[in-house]
């Protein structure tokens, strides 16, 4: 599911909320109909457009583990920002690429999907924006997950972990970095494969609606092979509790 307001994302209209989920043939009714309701019901507002889309998933569904979580509670969004920036420099992202960085993300936050980057050539591959789909985490797996790490359902983190889980498990990626959109939500995140999910509670200000995600690749990989597997190998996020 994609929603905007003031016309499609491609017609420069604002995106509002996206969504995706693996079901079964059985569950198609309740799956559009709970995206269907976050699209419409989003504090960004109302969209005037929305698109939900299904279809029949062929290939086998590739199991991931979710990366580990670990969170940061820092007093201001500068120093947030600043440990952003460390954790991707931690992750392989080179100072070049991270200087670029700041000239260019106003012009990411529109379109609603995200944004390669290469940490060879400091170049964006792509700017129209790849939407990440097919991939979900069963709800008993992630309650289980949820209740062993003590953390707090949050629908939000559990969608973002499952995407950045996806994201940094191919050879092509180097990290994530990603941030809401929505104005009333200002924890973000950096992900890489061995840094696992690293939660930064201030990374905006409240009432910024400029979100930001920004997947860093290593532009010597296959990208064309990644972006395929961005968009059409299904995965599920499984945990299993530690022998
Ligand atoms: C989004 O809502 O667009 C991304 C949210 C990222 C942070 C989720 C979290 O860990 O709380
Ligand atoms: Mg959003």
């Amino acid at each position: 599911m994609r929603a905007a307001k003031g016309g499609a994302h491609e017609q420069g209209g604002k995106h509002i909320s996206g969504g995706e989920q693996i079901s079964t043939f059985e569950g198609i009714t309740h799956a559009v109909n709970f995206l269907l309701e976050k699209g419409l019901t989003h504090s960004k507002g109302s969209p005037d457009f929305m698109q939900i889309q299904f279809e029949c998933i062929h290939d086998s569904v590739r199991l991931l583990k979710p990366l580990d979580v670990q969170s940061h509670q820092i007093e201001s969004v500068e120093k947030g920002q600043a440990l952003a920036r460390q954790l991707l420099r931690q992750a392989g992202v080179p100072k070049s690429s991270i200087e670029t960085l700041d000239q260019l993300l106003p012009s990411y936050s529109r379109q609603g999907g995200a944004v390669l980057f290469d940490i060879h050539s400091d170049r964006p591959i792509d700017e129209r924006g790849i939407r990440v789909s097919r991939m979900d985490w069963q709800p008993d797996n992630y309650e289980q997950w949820a209740a062993y790490h003590g953390v707090p359902r949050n629908l939000r983190m559990k969608e973002a972990l499952v995407l950045a889980t996806k994201v940094t498990s191919h050879p092509a990626a180097v990290a994530e970095l990603c941030w809401s959109d929505d104005p009333d939500y200002i924890t973000g995140y950096v992900a890489s494969k061995r840094l696992g999910y690293q939660r930064i509670n201030k990374l905006k200000k409240f009432g910024d609606e400029q979100g930001c995600r920004i997947f860093f690749v290593n532009g010597r990989e296959d990208i064309e092979s990644y972006i395929h597997y961005l968009k059409k190998q299904p995965i599920f996020i499984r945990w299993e509790e530690a022998e």
